[in-house]
């Protein structure tokens, strides 16, 4: 009897860990949500119109030792997940010559073991380091506008770098993630040069449902999907990208008003 209790406990938790997105939409500090924070020298750092920005300088250390202001979250509560994905949308004014010195800007899903995905992005370059010994892939972007990169992460299978939706680079990871006591790291850091990094959003979890209108693959359709639906809208026959594939309800590819008439079909309220 005991041991029956403890299995649909163990059940519970597990359901409850495995149907979750942990968003970070940069309308607060991130500590106030649970990053740690971890900082170098003084970056100054602001929120503004739903944006975090990051100023450094080649500052009190003097240059290569300019400021940082990094970010780090475990994701342990998502090991074992099959279908893992990580989007953040941003831009940063930091010249491709501080990639060397991992600046201007930096997100890395680390882990203790064989998988890592790392990438360094500047104002005009991104540069892609994965396990180690994985060829590094360096890719050009356009300067001064923001960006959205996902990767999507599919156990021990497959991994999809996209930018804008477009993909980047894929092939078969060393190992699922997340593994091995798996964090998220995120910063902006001078090396020899200041610059100015620009956060909208940071996003991770389960990957959700195809055409479900669940976005935080908690079983309903309620407001918390629709803040995320509202994201996804395009004009009909325009592609919406791989992260709003779950709010393209007829899989056609664009997020209409036919599919925010199924959205709100569908919708039921957080009692779902
Ligand atoms: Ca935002
Ligand atoms: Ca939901
Ligand atoms: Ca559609």
């Amino acid at each position: 009897m005991r041991i029956q209790i403890l299995a649909s406990m163990l059940f519970v938790m597990a359901a409850s860990a495995r149907g979750a997105v942990v968003s970070y939409e940069c309308t607060s500090f991130p500590e106030e949500i649970g990053w740690i924070r971890d900082t170098f020298c003084e970056p100054d750092r602001y929120l503004k119109n739903g944006w975090l920005f990051q100023h450094v300088e080649s500052g009190c250390g003097g240059p290569p030792n300019g400021d940082r202001d990094s970010y780090v979250a475990s994701v342990a509560q998502f090991e074992g997940e099959e279908e893992f994905f990580i989007e953040w949308h941003m831009q940063t004014t930091g010249d491709s010559s501080e990639i060397d010195g991992v600046a201007p800007a930096l997100l890395s899903a680390w882990s203790f073991g064989p998988v890592l995905y790392h990438f360094t992005i500047a104002k005009d370059q991104v540069r892609f380091i994965r396990d180690f010994d994985a060829p590094t892939v360096w890719t050009d972007i356009e300067p001064d506008v923001p960006h959205t990169y996902r990767l999507e992460l599919f156990g021990a299978d497959l991994y999809v770098w996209y930018i804008d939706g477009q993909v980047i680079d894929s092939g078969i990871p060393g190992a699922a993630y997340p593994s091995f006591t798996p964090s998220i790291s995120w910063r902006a850091k001078s090396w020899f040069l200041e610059s100015t990094t620009q956060w909208d959003y940071i996003r991770y979890g389960t990957i959700p449902e195809p055409s479900s209108g669940d976005f935080d693959s908690d079983d309903d359709v309620d407001l918390d999907d629709y803040y995320f639906f509202q994201d996804c809208i395009t004009q009909p026959n325009i592609d919406a990208g791989p992260g709003c594939v779950w709010a393209d309800f007829d899989g056609d590819s664009d997020v209409d008003l036919i599919d925010f008439a199924h959205f709100q079909a569908a919708f039921t309220g957080s009692d779902g």
